[in-house]
This record gives structure tokens, sequence and C-alpha cells, in this order.
């Protein structure tokens, strides 16, 4: 597809992956404090409350434990025809409280063995820097990323990572669906909220700080390798009018800006002209100074990477909007031409199209689609066979589409699928919201012995590569 580079691949994260929680040194993060079912989502909305909360059970502490099992899952990849594998650094595996002195080196090798043995397939790693996994030191002392002083402790967890994997990296990602920390700041930017404040202003804030610590981050690396390639990562998905009512479509588009606005900061450089009614509008009033405004203009991405699971459906009308229902927490309207995955997120393949074309349209900058794919129940069969035929189903349509979208003219790097092996749940903390080419027998009271399975999606993925890369000789 697209060229003999194209990278075909899957993705996973530290957070949702790793396990091994207090190994080697490693500190707790904010992840680790979060229980699974519905308690996350209460835990997620009040974090303060959350760190004085015993859940008993938290699903992070052992994830699927690639920490001890990555050979074996890296050679499963591999026999897939993997090009590439999304993963994230875990921050505080790095620098345990955020602010320690010294980096922890045996978290650092743990990192060398990872690239060791992706090389060893001519895997190429995409790296996340910060996946939804901010040490949870820095929440307790500074509220998370409302504080400026995050930033120094990303940045020097940047410059000790890139110095370290200069060799072994070439794409990085800054910081995992930026446009997260105004949906659920928990999990996107660590956020401790004061009841009573003015809950945008300090969202907004935190945003700055990560748009600033992402910049930050480009700079330190271009230097450090100006062979580094840097992405921003935005939870994507076209918002469509509910009516071609000009107030619904006007509503639409507001949504849209609102994660757009990320991407115009990441990919243009400044904030886009429409950010000064926002902010005014709603009382916002950033700690923003030229010295920032400089750093932003300066050091922008050079590719948009973005996660895309579904589109989602918009009313000017605030009593329908009443019965939006949240998929992947954005809230959206049923739409009548599309159906819903069990847990109720749109499935809309064309959608992926739409929104790589608005995507590529806005910015012109290659696009890497480094998230997509469908959770879902798997049953186990009495023969062991796991035959997810709608996973396949979902992942062909959405390729199919991915490659109008390239037909239509926009420039990709490469297809991630999701979860490839299967993980935690970020946003339920499930274990049987599954996404995996590869089960994982693990279940969502943490019992299951963590052997992996092939699924019938295993072979069609590795079929649907070679097919793709037959054709790109
Ligand atoms: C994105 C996150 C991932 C991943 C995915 C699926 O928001 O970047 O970490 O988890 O969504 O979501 P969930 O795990 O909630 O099904």
């Amino acid at each position: 597809m697209s060229g003999k580079d194209f990278l075909w691949g899957g993705a996973i994260a530290a957070n949702q992956c790793e396990g091994a929680y207090l190994a080697d040194g490693k500190g707790e993060s904010v992840i680790d404090v979060l229980p699974a079912g519905k308690k996350r989502f209460e835990a997620m909305a009040d974090l303060k409350k959350t760190l004085e909360t015993d859940y008993g059970y938290y699903p992070s502490h052992e994830g699927i434990d690639f920490y001890h099992h990555y050979k074996e899952d890296i050679a499963l990849f591999a026999e897939m025809g993997f090009r590439a594998l999304r993963i994230s650094i875990s921050w505080p595996r790095i620098f345990p409280t955020g602010e320690d002195k010294e980096p922890n080196e045996k978290g650092l090798q743990f990192y060398d063995s990872l690239f060791v043995e992706l090389k060893k397939y001519r895997i190429e790693p995409v790296v996340t820097i910060n996946h939804f996994d901010t040490p949870l030191a820095l929440v307790k002392k500074y509220g998370g990323w409302r504080d400026r002083k995050v930033i120094d402790a990303y940045l020097k967890y940047c410059r000790v990572i890139f110095e370290r994997y200069k060799a072994d990296v070439t794409y990085w990602i800054t910081i995992n669906e930026i446009n997260m920390v105004l949906h659920i700041p928990a999990l996107g930017a660590g956020l401790l909220l004061e009841k009573e404040e003015n809950e945008e202003q300090i969202k907004y804030q935190a945003a700055h700080y990560q748009l600033l610590a992402s910049a930050g981050a480009v700079k330190i690396g271009k230097e450090i390798n100006p062979k580094f390639q840097f992405g921003c990562m935005l939870a994507a998905g076209q918002v469509y009018a509910n009516t071609c009512d000009p107030s619904d479509v006007l509503e639409s588009q507001k949504k849209n800006r609102e994660h757009y606005f990320f991407i115009d900061v990441q990919a243009r450089g400044a904030y886009p002209s429409y950010s000064k009614r926002l902010f005014e509008e709603n009382g916002i009033n950033l700690d923003m100074t030229e010295e920032d405004k400089k750093l932003l203009a300066e050091n922008t991405v050079d590719y948009i990477s973005f996660s895309y699971y579904s589109s989602r459906l918009t009313s000017a009308d605030k009593e329908l909007m009443k019965k939006a229902t949240t998929g992947n927490a954005f809230a959206t309207l049923k739409n009548p031409y599309l159906k819903e995955s069990e847990w109720g997120w749109t499935i809309d393949p064309v959608g992926l199209r739409i929104t790589m074309n608005e995507l590529y349209d806005r910015y012109q900058k290659p696009l890497f689609i480094v998230e997509n794919g469908l959770g879902a129940f798997d049953r186990v069969e009495e023969n062991g066979q796991i035959a997810d035929d709608y996973r396949i189903d979902y992942l062909k349509q959405h390729i199919d589409q991915m490659k109008e979208a390239v037909k239509d003219g926009v420039e990709l790097i490469g297809y991630l699928a999701w979860g490839c092996i299967d993980l935690i749940s970020a946003s339920t903390g499930e274990m049987s919201k599954r996404y995996g080419f590869i089960y994982v027998d693990r279940t969502d009271d943490g019992s299951g012995s963590l052997k992996r399975y092939k699924k019938k999606s295993f072979d069609w993925y590795k079929e649907i590569i070679r097919q793709n890369s037959e054709m790109q000789k």
C-alpha cells in the first residue's frame, strides 16, 4: 500500500500491557490508582477522591505482564509480518517520581532489550512518550499538568530517552490523544480538579502546558538527532451535523474545532484565530508568554498521527443533546445509518476516509493511523479456537476506506491496529473488551494463566500484510 515503506503493524501502550507496576524501581503512574468497570468512571471523574480510596483491584498492576512476555509477544507480531510496533515508554519507569535526580537505569534497560528484540525482526518502533501515565508523584505534588513545572519534568525525561535511544527510534509521538485532556482529564493529564473552580480554565491551561511540552520535545529531539520524526496525536473522528439546519452544521464545526484546536497549534505553530472567542466566552485566561509563542511557532510536528474508532453526531438542540451517549469519551447522538459496537461506539468506516481527508486538507502533512480497531467480547470455543469474524469485518472495512483515502491523495505513513494483543481497556479497565489478534487468558477480576492464543484474525491480518507487501514489490 502506498509505497514499499508503508508501515503495517499494531499498537500497544505501557500503561495497559506492561504490568510489573513497581518492578525494578518503577514508580506509580496515575493509571495505577484506577479500578476496573463502573467504578473506573467515578474514579476518573474525581481523581482527588480516588487518591484516598482503596478500590482493592487495579488492572494495570499486572496488565498482561508484557514486561515479562515481550519476547514471546514480539515473535508473534513478527510472525504476522509487522513492519512497525507502536509502544509507549512508561514515564514513571524511567523517573519514578518524575523529579528524581537520576533516571532509573533498570527501567532504561528494559526498553534497551525491547528495542533489541524489535530490531531482530526488523520491526520499526513507533514510540509514544506519554500515554496516559503521568507519574503519580507529579499528580499529588502539582495536581498533574495544571502546573508549568510538569513541563520541566517531561522534558528532562525526553532528553534522557532521546539520548539513550537515538539510534533505535525514528518515530516519536509526544503525547497520546492530546485532546483527551478536555474529556477525561484524569487520564490525559492526571488533573486534580478542585470543586467550584473554572474547569475549562484549568483544562485549557493544562492543554497549553502539554502543547509547550510537545514543542519542547521536538526542539530537544531534533538537536539530539535531526533524523527524528515527531508526531502529534489526536483522538480523531469527524463530528457530523444531525441535520442540514445551519445551526446544527455550525455546532458540528464548533465541535470539530474543539479537537482540531490542538493540532492547529502543533502542526501550524500558533493558536487558531477562533480560540480568542472561545477563551473570552468561557472565562479562560491563559498563562502564555511571548517565549511560549516562539517555542510553539518554531517546533511544529513532522506528521499527524491519530486514533480512529468512530465518527460523532451533534445537534444545536440542547434538549436533543440530553440523549447523547458517550462513545470513546465523546458525546454523540445515535446515527441512524450506522451500527454500534457492544460498548456503544459508532462503527463508521467511511468516517475514516472523511476524517483522513479533512486532516490532510487542513494540515498538508503526512498522516499516520496509530490506532484503529474493534473492542469486542471474544469467546474461546471448545476446540480452543476464537472465531472473531466481527473483528475481521470491522478491520477490513476500515482498511478499504483507508485505501480510498490514499487514492483521494492523502499521504499516509502507516496503519497500526490498536491492541494487536489483548490488553486492559483504557476507558473501562476491563480485560473483556478485547482488540487483539492474539488472545490473552486473563479475566476482568485478574485471574487467568496469561497464556497467549492466536485468534482467527491473526492469520487474516498476516495475509493482509503479505498481500499488500507483495503489491509493493
Ligand atoms: C484510545 C487510547 C488507547 C486505547 C483505545 C481504546 O483512547 O489511546 O489507550 O485504550 O482508545 O479505548 P478503550 O481501551 O477504552 O476501549
